[in-house]
């Protein structure tokens, strides 16, 4: 059996028809492969535009390199809720999403997950079997709540990979000197050390496979047209791997340079708590650092940039886990 359960991400029995939470499955769904991924982060880290463009790009990682796969919601709800919460403020209104709300909250279009066929590929018993991703965004203000009650984010626990994103603009040294920049962006969320220690609250003894990205990524890289700054220097290195888009070619070696490259950034960023922090809860189990952006250029105000939207390296950690299990990988 290679496919949880959608609601609470858990193990299901063969033949299951039903969800542990009661709802109906797809058919066939415990014949499939799932893949359960859950965004994590404070309050306007970038966790829902990221997930509107994840999905955009997977379409599009598809179409041009793929051509037997689909990328395309799995159930109508999902395509609901996707194209009117997510694709269309981003793509047709160009405007920001609204906070997502809190998962207490009735209109809390989010606490259902989001299921997307994701075609059929080689499962480990060597079968083609359909796979899927299910993926759940949260509000940032119930991860930045140390009293959210565990048994309603319990699918954190049973999650394949944690995506969990941290705002640049929310280190003080950044934002000073990004004044001037780009746009100020309001209402800001909290303290990412505080979110993970939340997160790691929620996920008790579980260690779900951890990739921690820094999102708006495209604000950090106007750095480098400061006269005169250490930051200058760092973000005006095009050698570095974060100033390269791999366009949509995930290589774990190259992600490794990344990885070592964005753990030195987030060191000069002073987030050394976060990193030590990650570094003792994730051990024994695999964490990679990521850099981001949805959008790839800073929004001003209520729009976004009208040039649209270019999102930089998104793919790589859904990637970074999907290509260890055989999916969206070439067969050569
Ligand atoms: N420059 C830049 N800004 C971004 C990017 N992604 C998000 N933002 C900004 O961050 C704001 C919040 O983004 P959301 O995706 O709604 O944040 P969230 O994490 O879902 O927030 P909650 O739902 O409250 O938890 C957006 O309105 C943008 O102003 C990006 O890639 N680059
Ligand atoms: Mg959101």
């Amino acid at each position: 059996m290679f496919a949880r359960c959608p609601d609470t991400y858990q193990t299901l029995n063969p033949g299951d028809t039903l969800s542990r939470t009661g709802r109906e499955l797809l058919p066939g769904w415990t014949e499939s492969v799932t893949h359960c991924v859950a965004m994590a982060g404070a309050r306007a880290s970038g966790k829902s535009l990221y997930m509107a463009v994840l999905i955009k790009q997977l379409e599009l990682l598809a179409r041009q390199r793929f051509q037997h796969v689909v990328v395309t919601p799995a159930d109508s709800s999902t395509k609901q809720r996707y194209s009117e919460k997510y694709e269309r403020p981003l793509y047709q209104e160009m405007k920001h999403m609204p906070p997502t709300p809190t998962s207490a909250n009735v209109d809390a279009y989010q606490r259902e997950p989001f299921i997307f066929n994701l075609g059929e590929w080689p499962a480990p018993d060597g079968v083609m079997r359909k796979n899927y991703l299910v993926i759940r965004d949260v509000a940032g203000e119930d991860l930045e709540n140390p009293t959210v009650d565990p048994a309603s984010m319990e699918f954190f626990q049973h999650a394949d990979l944690v995506i969990m994103l941290f705002d640049p603009l929310k280190v003080p040294a950044i934002a000073t000197y990004l004044a001037g920049l780009i746009p100020i962006q309001s209402g800001l969320g909290g303290n990412p050390e505080d979110v993970f220690r939340n997160l790691m609250r929620l996920l008790g003894s579980q260690r779900p496979q951890l990739a921690l990205a820094v999102s708006k990524f495209d604000t950090l890289q106007t750095l480098d047209r400061l006269s005169d700054s250490n930051w200058k220097h760092i973000m005006g290195n095009l050698g570095a791997a974060f100033r390269r888009d791999n366009g949509f070619d995930y290589d774990p070696l190259s992600q490794q340079v990344l990885h070592l490259e964005v753990g030195s950034l987030l060191r000069l960023m002073d987030a050394r708590s976060l990193i030590n922090m990650v570094e003792s809860e994730y051990r024994d189990a695999p964490y990679q650092y990521f850099a981001v952006s949805a959008l790839g250029e800073a929004p001003r105000g209520e729009n976004l940039s009208r040039k649209g939207i270019a999102p930089y390296r998104c793919l790589d950690p859904l990637l970074w886990y999907l290509s260890n299990h055989g999916v969206f990988v070439r067969s050569e």
